[in-house]
């Protein structure tokens, strides 16, 4: 059986600029304050990021009683519900908020939208820590829906005033399928005037659509636990390209490439280009003899460091 020859890498692809910033954050801390830094929750769901800054003295914990008094702590990428910030305030940690500014930015909407008596319908996956973060934004009043089925089964106490939000990291196209059945069910509601997926998430598939038409097979970096990388894979396998994610370059399986001409490879927004190039360095090994960039977007976002860590 056939190997594969060439190796086409998405553009764009791998760290966004809010993955940028919380990494950033937790370094500036290290180099700072000293180890060990307390990080609520993985900085950004991937393990190489994270076994990486455990090394250099970050101590990940989900339980803020898991953080000694007096302790600077840093809160992830995807952001924390008032609950946490509250206690996090209450316990008098030295907190540094590495939530990706994309996030904040959901955040900010729906507190101003509550004081004007707003209920929310949010499309996004229960039990994601951006989803409970933007959730527990508010008491009550914010009603989760998964997937089209959802969207009959929620009863907000008025339709008046209602207002949908979303996370940020999922499937462009199923989003504005559930959109439209919100709206369906409730036609008034208010949407953003900015969608509140990600710029990242946005060109991450849609140089994933492109890929898919010329490469035989689509090999993603990204953690299983993140939600945008998953979202590359599943949309290659939609469009009948068959895709496999790895979390580190070890796990490719020459098996995968049996027969297929053309690799195309890409990576979530938060796994690294060191691990792009590894498996790069494996596919070559199993035959590859050319690597090709796909044309595509540049991206030029970049947010700023929070006060107190600034050079
Ligand atoms: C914060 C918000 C969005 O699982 P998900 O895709 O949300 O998270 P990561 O850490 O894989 O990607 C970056 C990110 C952080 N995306
Ligand atoms: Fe932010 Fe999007 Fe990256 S929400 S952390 S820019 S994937």
């Amino acid at each position: 059986m056939m190997g594969p020859e060439e190796i086409l890498l998405a553009e764009p692809r791998g760290f966004c600029a809010g993955v940028d910033r919380a990494i950033e954050i937790v370094e500036r801390a290290l180099a700072k304050f000293g180890r060990p830094i307390y990080v609520r929750h993985e900085i950004v769901h991937n393990t190489f990021v994270v076994d990486d800054l455990k090394s250099k003295g970050a101590i990940f914990i989900e339980d803020l009683a898991d953080v000694p008094p007096g302790a600077t702590l840093v809160f992830s990428a995807h952001g924390v519900s008032k609950a946490v910030q509250r206690e996090a305030d209450a316990r008098g940690f030295h907190v540094f908020d590495a939530t990706c500014p994309l996030v904040t930015k959901v955040h900010v909407e729906v507190a101003k939208l509550a004081k004007e008596g707003y209920e929310f319908i949010m499309i996004g996956h229960k039990g994601h820590p951006e989803v409970e973060g933007t959730m527990g934004q508010l008491d009550h009043g914010i009603h989760l829906v998964e997937d089209v089925a959802d969207v009959a089964n929620v009863h907000p106490a008025q339709t008046e005033k209602l207002a949908v939000v979303t996370q940020t990291t999922l499937s462009t196209d199923d989003a504005a399928e559930i959109t439209a059945a919100v709206k369906r069910r409730f036609p008034t509601i208010r949407q953003p005037k900015q969608q509140d997926i990600c710029y990242a998430t946005q060109n991450r598939q849609d140089a994933v659509k492109l890929m898919t038409q010329v490469v035989d097979v689509l090999i993603v970096v990204g953690s299983p636990t993140s939600s945008n990388s998953n979202r590359l894979a599943e949309l290659s396998r939609k469009l009948g390209v068959p895709a496999y994610m790895v979390d580190n370059p070890s796990e490719l399986r020459a098996e995968w490439l049996e027969g297929k001409q053309r690799v195309g490879l890409t990576a979530g927004a938060s796994a690294p280009e060191v691990l792009v190039q590894d498996v790069v360095a494996r596919v070559k090994a199993l035959g590859a003899v050319s690597v090709r960039k796909m044309d595509g977007i540049q991206e030029t976002v970049k947010f700023p460091l929070p006060k107190g860590l600034k050079l």
